[in-house]
């Protein structure tokens, strides 16, 4: 049985989008049964936990005979690689569909993810104020230049939804609760579309009810503050 490893909770802007909805979200594309590890702060950055996972995060997919897997990205790609499913049959569509897999991580999440530091993280209003208008400017223009390259096409890359799809469409999440699609009419109809499919819906109401049932003190993160003092 596939196993992947999830934070008990997370803070509500990041419900629905913590990584481990990606491994969530293929493998109920491809119908594999998966059980889910829940870890608070404590477990994730333990010494053990850090070999299956070298920088104490989330998600980690476990199978029995094989090397845990840590990056969302190779997750979707070993997983429909060997299920056979969701890249396309001709070898240069799939090797672009595994280009856009890695564009996704690569070339426009962290745009997005210098926005979401700022608003997120970011405590001094004075510096957020300075800083939140240069990585929506980098940001937009990424989405911009995503939404040229999709052009008129329903799916990025052939004619069938694929990893592809599913990793711009999870990485256009966080642009979408950061309220970065306004404007961007193709995108957000080709988001939609990928949102829309059941096993992204199961995916992220499972997550959320997770998410839901715990509590932030669940994560015990006071006690992971004492053990680095
Ligand atoms: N590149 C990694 C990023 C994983 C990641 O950033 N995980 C976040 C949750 S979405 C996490 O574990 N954050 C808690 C931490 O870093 O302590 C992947 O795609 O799997």
């Amino acid at each position: 049985m596939i196993r992947i490893t999830a934070m008990k909770w997370a803070p509500p802007f990041a419900a629905g989008q913590v990584r481990d909805h990606r491994a969530r979200w293929v493998l109920r594309e491809v119908g594999w049964p998966y059980d889910v590890r829940l870890l608070d702060a404590p477990a994730m950055k333990s010494a053990d936990y850090r070999r299956e996972q070298p920088f104490g995060q989330v998600p980690v997919l476990e199978e029995d005979g094989r090397p845990a897997l840590f990056e969302s990205g190779a997750m979707v790609l070993d997983v429909a690689t060997r299920a056979g499913m969701l890249l396309p049959d001709d070898a240069g569509e799939r090797a672009l569909a595994i280009c856009w897999v890695i564009a996704a991580l690569n070339s426009i999440e962290p745009s997005l993810m210098n926005v979401a530091e700022v608003a997120y993280f970011m405590k001094d209003p004075a510096q957020k104020a300075a800083r939140r208008p240069v990585v929506e400017t980098a940001a937009c223009r990424r989405l911009g230049e995503l939404q040229d390259a999709l052009g008129a096409r329903t799916w990025i890359v052939g004619d069938a939804f694929s990893v592809a799809d599913l990793m711009l469409a999870s990485v256009l999440k966080i642009a979408h609760r950061l309220d970065l699609l306004d404007g961007f009419d193709a995108l957000q109809a080709y988001a939609a579309r990928c949102w829309a499919r059941p096993a992204h819906r199961e995916a992220i109401a499972e997550q959320c009810a997770t998410i839901d049932a715990h509590r932030m003190e669940d994560m015990h993160y006071n006690a992971l503050k004492q053990s680095r003092t």
